[in-house]
């Protein structure tokens, strides 16, 4: 996956004035009344940013598991610091459907448990994409021994099975992942070529049937600013709202990288707020912000800019409903080893220290009041 078609440069200056920003340990807000003699206590800039954002907007990150397990300062860091959490992989179909037939929900249940003892939500992600379906599923398909129609059987059980097996515990369910390409068309993979393009609104049918109150969620990359993938999204939201499937947000994965350069805020507002516009919550699902290796100061300024125009974009918006990084630190993340000398995605480093990135989290967070 590449952002490719983003505006290249990051000017200098704005760069600086969110450095600015972010290094702002201490600001004065106005006072409601708008009179000089009443202007509020200093406002703190610092801590979780579960308590900054507040009770409106949900601040998640994804849980990688075995670090979970394994890492008890990544593990507290993850029930102090958020208020959302999602599965970075143990939800996902290979997981819990290793051998056909055979669920095992225990590393998610476990996730789940943890969530509760914490206060915290959980985003489900994600019931149906193109990658991570168990072997016996692709090649069942491949050698023919699953036929068309029997996998649209198998492909409700699993969907009925596992946001059944959550239900009440799930708040929003990215229900199809990443079904559009670049070019807005939808994506060629082996549901649509398998089952037609009606999968989608089957998906969402049955998903609605096994937890009707998971708000339901269409989710892709390169979509959080106006494009014609985005476009694409926007007119499949109608198409399935026209036909009364029960779609309920647009999440925008997020994943930038410093050396494209990012959308304006506005841009991304703009975008938000025509699904918005439908009747859909929106969502920062997967914020990440990578950059070429080694970091340097610079790159950690463009990257701290690069979330808070994500940040900024969801709270301008009226109904983005979550915010959520692709994981917090740099000890685990997924982007070295998918792409090639990049890395250093995250808001905190390899040691859990805040970089620029999370100090502007905790700057927009609380300026913005919520
Ligand atoms: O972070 C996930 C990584 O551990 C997996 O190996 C990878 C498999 O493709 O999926 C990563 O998560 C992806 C997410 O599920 C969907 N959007 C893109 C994410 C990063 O690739």
């Amino acid at each position: 996956m590449k952002v490719s078609h983003v505006a290249p440069a990051v000017a200098p200056a704005v760069v600086m004035a969110v450095v600015l920003v972010a290094a702002t340990l201490y600001a004065v807000l106005p006072s409601a009344t708008g009179s000089p003699d009443h202007m509020q206590a200093p406002v703190r800039v610092d801590g979780p940013l579960r308590d900054l954002a507040g009770r409106h907007l949900l601040v998640g990150t994804a849980v990688d598991h075995a670090a979970f397990t394994a890492d008890p300062v990544y593990r507290d860091r993850v029930g102090t610091e958020f208020s959302s959490v999602t599965a970075e992989n143990v939800m996902k179909w290979e997981v819990v459907e290793p051998e056909r037939g055979v669920r095992d929900y225990a590393a998610a249940d476990e996730l789940v448990a943890a969530a509760k003892r914490n206060g915290q939500r959980v985003r489900g992600h994600t019931l149906v994409w193109h990658s991570q379906v168990p072997a016996w599923l692709t090649d069942g398909v491949g050698s023919g021994e699953i036929t068309p129609t029997e996998l649209r059987g198998i492909l409700r059980r699993h969907i009925l099975d596992e946001v059944g097996h959550f239900r009440g515990k799930i708040y929003q369910w990215d229900v199809v992942n990443e079904v559009i390409d670049d070019e807005g068309n939808l994506r060629d993979t082996l549901w649509l070529r398998e089952l037609g393009p009606g999968y989608i609104a089957d998906a969402f049918r049955w998903a609605h049937q096994a937890d009707p109150r998971a708000k339901l969620f269409l989710n892709d990359y390169n979509v959080e600013g106006l494009s014609p993938k985005s476009d694409a999204y926007h007119q499949l939201a109608r198409d399935l709202l026209a036909q009364r499937v029960p779609v309920h947000g647009f999440g925008a994965q997020g994943h930038y990288g410093v050396q494209y350069g990012f959308h304006s805020t506005a841009d991304v507002v703009a975008n938000f707020r025509r699904f918005e516009d439908l009747g859909l919550e929106t969502a920062v699902t997967e914020a990440d912000v990578r950059m070429i290796m080694p970091t340097d100061t610079a790159k950690l300024q463009a990257q701290a800019q690069g979330y808070g125009v994500l940040l900024q974009g969801c709270l301008l918006s009226r109904r983005c409903t979550s915010f959520t990084v692709w994981g917090f630190t740099d000890k685990y993340s997924w982007v070295p080893g998918f792409f090639e000398g990049e890395g250093a995605a995250n808001l905190l480093d390899e040691s859990f220290a805040a970089k620029p990135a999370y100090r502007e989290m905790q700057a927009v967070l609380a300026l913005a009041g919520r």
